[in-house]
């Protein structure tokens, strides 16, 4: 059924999708996995750099699209807490790309009202890559569009067990009991503190896991997974992502 829905939507300009999705059902939360550039790179014959670097194009066009259609918070993985052990070379790339990608950006970005945010162990990156992306949250934080959270240097269980640490601290402090203990006080210790949860989660080049990534707030996330590697991603992927969301919830709806 969803087979067949994408086939259909595949012979749809970006255009007529867009006039199709409901405007007042766009997913407030969409986190993607933008996982495949290697892959594209070495179908190529390229280094895998050149995937990451074509990569960044895709992420610039999925920003401008998501603000255009109204989306809340944009969450994107851009770098895990296992990819240390990648080749030192391609993690030296990778620590360059942030800086780039807001060389280039900022001032759009800023026209568009976008704000920068980050989640991940920020405090561990090149000093050159803290810098950048320090000066990019600085500077967009009054802004009020669309919320561009890229997760950076950032692992799930890591993130929880640095909740968890936080909390313990405060109870040894005294200043927390271990049953005044919740949900939400574990939130509010994430670096998740002030998002709402992904209502969308996308994963491009046909791996079905999550890999580290949210592993508390995608709990009632839908998910989408997509064999499109991330250099071939588009606006259009994207729209469509959102048509088969809107599908899954109009029919759960109806009971
Ligand atoms: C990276 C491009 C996208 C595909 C996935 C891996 C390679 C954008 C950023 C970025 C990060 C923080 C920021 C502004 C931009 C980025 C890394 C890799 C490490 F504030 N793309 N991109 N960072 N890739």
């Amino acid at each position: 059924m969803l087979e067949k829905l994408s086939k259909w939507k595949s012979s749809l300009s970006s255009q007529e999708i867009k006039d199709e999705l409901d405007q007042a059902n766009i997913p407030k939360h969409i986190a993607i996995i933008m996982d495949g550039n290697g892959r594209w790179a070495k179908n190529k014959g390229l280094p895998r750099i050149a995937g990451h670097r074509e990569g960044m194009k895709v992420v610039n066009k999925v920003v401008h699209k998501a603000n255009d259609l109204g989306v809340e918070v944009l969450t994107l993985y851009a770098f895990s807490t296992e990819n240390w052990k990648r080749p030192k070379t391609e993690v030296e790339y990778l620590m360059k790309l942030p800086e780039r990608f807001l060389n280039n950006e900022l001032p759009k970005l800023m026209k568009e009202n976008v704000k920068v945010r980050l989640m991940g162990s920020i405090e561990e990156l090149p000093d050159h890559t803290k810098k950048a992306v320090m000066k990019a949250v600085k500077e967009t934080e009054n802004n009020t569009g669309l919320i561009l959270n890229f997760a950076l240097n950032y692992g799930s269980r890591f993130e929880l067990m640095d909740a968890i640490r936080k909390i313990a601290k405060q109870v040894e402090l005294g200043s927390l009991t271990s049953e005044e203990l919740n949900e939400s006080i574990l939130e509010k210790n994430m670096m998740t503190a002030e998002l709402r949860d992904p209502d969308l989660l996308i994963r491009t080049s046909g791996e079905i896991r999550l890999s580290n990534f949210m592993l508390w707030q995608v709990a009632y996330s839908e998910f989408w997974f997509t064999d499109v590697l991330w250099p071939d991603f588009n606006e259009k992927h994207l729209t469509e992502a959102i048509a088969v969301y809107q599908k899954r919830a109009r029919r759960y709806g109806g009971v």
